[in-house]
């Protein structure tokens, strides 16, 4: 066990993070019963969202967050309801769900369950009407490929379009492929490994990383992945989006 002569693969730098499971520490956060939230990255970090994971008790219940901020969720683990468009939805695993800032909406967990959640103030567009609440299965989003290559597949989880502030994308990598270049750009990101694993270059430095593990990424933060073992790696991926930087 690393733990045992102090190590883990963690590290906190200046303009990035990686997170592994084994230094994740669970609490619990105002607004969600009977559930253990595990803090990714949030302001304190210099993070301008907030992502954790939040494990649910059957029973366990989630309030709408705050008033300003929108919630994405997806469903990592388990069935939760949600009341989307007046109708109550049960999303079940890799589902997802976007409610937007002001969405006086809550979550309930049918069964014991583990989600991925994201929340960013809303950032709002004169002239462009707020998005609405949607509900998607990842599986069934259709890829597009980054750059043409089709051992590289991005699924949109949100629509493209202007009135949304954020993106949440999952990349899927078959094994052996790389990202085609080292991105360095305004976005930042939140990342988390869903399945497989490589090697992440973050800033100067080059981690091993497989499934489960979190990635915090501040705008500009050098970075590039490339997929290694002989199953497909996929990462859900946060973005702030479609924004002018002065704003
Ligand atoms: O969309 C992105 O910025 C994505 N290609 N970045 C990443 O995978 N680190
Ligand atoms: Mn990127």
């Amino acid at each position: 066990m690393m733990h045992e002569l102090g190590m883990t693969r963690s590290k906190v730098q200046g303009g990035h993070a990686l997170i592994t499971p084994d230094t994740f520490v669970r609490q619990q956060l105002p607004g969600w019963s009977k559930t253990q939230c595990i803090v990714h990255t949030g302001p304190v970090l210099g993070a301008r969202f907030s992502q954790y994971s939040a494990e649910m008790e059957k029973g366990g219940k989630a309030e709408p967050a705050r008033e300003d901020t929108q919630r994405f969720v997806l469903v990592l683990e388990g069935r939760i309801s949600v009341k989307v468009a007046r109708t109550k939805q049960e999303i079940g695993k890799r589902g997802y769900v976007y409610l937007p800032a002001g969405s006086e909406t809550g979550l309930e967990a049918l069964t014991s369950s583990r989600l991925a959640v994201i929340e960013k103030p809303y950032q709002p567009l004169p002239g462009v009407r707020p998005p609405r609440a949607l509900w998607g299965y990842e599986p069934k989003v259709p890829p597009t490929l980054l750059g043409g290559d089709p051992s590289l597949q991005v699924r949109m989880l949100l629509p493209d379009d202007l009135s949304f502030d954020l993106a949440v994308n999952t990349m899927t990598f078959a094994p052996g492929a790389s990202l085609p270049m080292v991105e360095i750009h305004l976005m930042e990101h939140g990342l988390l490994m869903l399945d497989g694993g490589g090697i992440y270059r973050l800033g100067e430095d080059w981690y091993p990383v497989k499934a489960g593990d979190f990635i915090w990424m501040a705008s500009y933060c050098p970075q590039w992945f490339g997929a290694l073992g002989k199953e497909p790696s996929k990462y859900l991926l946060y973005k702030d989006m479609n924004r002018h930087p002065l704003t």
